[in-house]
């Protein structure tokens, strides 16, 4: 895709966090001012950035954080299987503190850091697209599955255009056998979060966040007006991961595309 000028704001949540702090760095080519954002502490602003600590689960205090900004990079919230009150305070009403603010303040292009897991209850090996049916595997793939949801309510009723990427396993490394198939490097991520920002026309559009792995259970052929060409490849860990024992085929994690969140919980007492 051709060379874009620098969004004037972009806001970037979850800046506090493993990813976060990868993009804080990476996608600082592509807006003139970072507004960085989470309830963890964050390293201070350097040139270029604005630091503001935000509750997520806290509607005014989102409001003020999504005024002035030109684009929104949401990736603030729980990250993996937890109590459903945690999920739904900075994943449910957090997501929707966003996409308000987004409207009141005029915002037009949200990329939501969405997961495999709206859909980790289908089997390892089908094929996936955008139309598939939702199969969430926890509450937090829940709570993804209504921000992706609430996004296409926000683009049908009030034009703010979204990508939901549905990240598989962002991580420096493929660390299992399931990761060979899900894993995304953080520059193919960074490429694809640039290409949902200057995409000329966005919609409300669902891709899988993979990068270009030999094995693929995910088919993004509907999201193909982003221009997404990943690079890496999981390849250069295939042979140390398997060296470790085959899993138990029988294992639910085994199973299902979701891995080990489709047997977290029930969390009592
Ligand atoms: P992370 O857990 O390292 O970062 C999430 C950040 O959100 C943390 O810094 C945390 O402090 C912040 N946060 C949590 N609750 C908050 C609240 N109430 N208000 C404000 N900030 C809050 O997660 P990671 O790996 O960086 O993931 C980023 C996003 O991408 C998350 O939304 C995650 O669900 C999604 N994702 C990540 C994948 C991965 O492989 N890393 C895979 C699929 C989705
Ligand atoms: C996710 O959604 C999580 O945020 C991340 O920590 C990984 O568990 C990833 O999915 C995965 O499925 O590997």
């Amino acid at each position: 895709m051709a060379p874009t000028s620098p969004l004037p704001r972009l806001l970037l949540t979850g800046a506090a966090g493993s990813l976060g702090r990868v993009l804080r760095e990476s996608l600082k080519p592509f807006a003139r001012i970072m507004r960085l954002s989470d309830i963890s502490e964050m390293a201070p602003a350097q040139s270029g950035e604005e630091v503001m600590s935000c509750n997520l689960a806290d509607k005014a205090a989102v409001d003020a954080l999504v005024k002035g900004c030109d684009a929104i990079v949401h990736l603030g919230g729980v990250s993996l299987e937890r109590p459903f009150e945690e999920v739904l305070e900075a994943n449910i009403r957090g997501v929707f503190h966003v996409y308000e603010a987004a409207r009141r303040h005029g915002v037009k292009r949200v990329v939501f850091a969405s997961s495999n897991h709206v859909v980790g209850f289908h089997k390892q090996g089908d094929m996936l697209d955008a139309d598939c049916l939702k199969r969430p595997d926890s509450y937090y793939g829940l709570s993804k599955s209504y921000g992706e949801d609430l996004s296409r309510f926000y683009f049908d009723r009030y034009g703010i255009e979204t990508a939901c990427l549905r990240i598989g396993s962002s991580f420096p490394e493929a660390k299992d056998r399931r990761m060979l198939i899900t894993w995304l490097s953080s520059r193919d991520l960074t490429e694809l979060i640039r290409c949902c920002l200057f995409a000329p026309t966005l919609g409300h559009t669902i891709v899988y966040g993979m990068s270009a792995n030999r094995d693929k259970w995910w088919d993004n052929s509907q999201a193909a007006h982003l221009g997404f060409k990943p690079q890496d490849s999981s390849e250069q860990f295939r042979a140390r991961v398997e060296t470790q024992p085959l899993p138990d085929p029988a294992d639910p994690a085994t199973v299902f595309q979701g891995g080990g969140f489709v047997k977290a919980g029930p969390f009592e007492g």
